[in-house]
């Protein structure tokens, strides 16, 4: 039996293994929003006029797709569906309180634009745009 034989298949399967683990990289790169350093800081921290505390925002991904929320500031945050003025805040999805360096993770089923902010600091606002 010829070496390249046994070569060729393994090659297949190390690029396809490369593949997935690259598609997975990406998908979970896309599907991430940071609760950036400072946002709870005062009442007008500068990410308030870039409309990034939440970031990136918004958001686009895909119906299915998962979002994680990372707290990457040293206060409390929430991620609560609605704006803090409506009657249906965290009707969708309410992560309660996220500590800091803690994770919430929601799954949007239904394509649509999903406002969401932050209870504690409801000028923290986001969104997510589901195609
Ligand atoms: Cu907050």
């Amino acid at each position: 039996m010829k070496r390249s034989s046994f070569i060729i298949p393994i090659i297949a399967v190390i690029i396809g293994i490369a593949f997935l683990t690259f598609f997975e990289v990406y998908r979970i790169a896309n599907t991430s929003v940071d609760i950036t350093h400072g946002s709870g800081s005062s009442t007008h921290p500068d990410c308030v006029s870039t409309k990034s505390c939440y970031y990136p925002n918004p958001l686009i991904i895909s119906r299915g797709d998962t979002v994680t929320w990372t707290n990457k500031d040293s206060l409390r945050h929430t991620v609560t569906s609605g704006i803090p003025t409506g009657d249906v805040a965290g009707t969708i999805f309410d992560s309660k309180v996220i500590e800091p360096e803690q994770t919430f993770k929601f799954t949007f089923t239904n394509t649509g634009t999903y406002d969401y902010f932050c209870i504690i600091h409801p000028w923290i606002q986001g969104q997510i745009i589901v195609k």
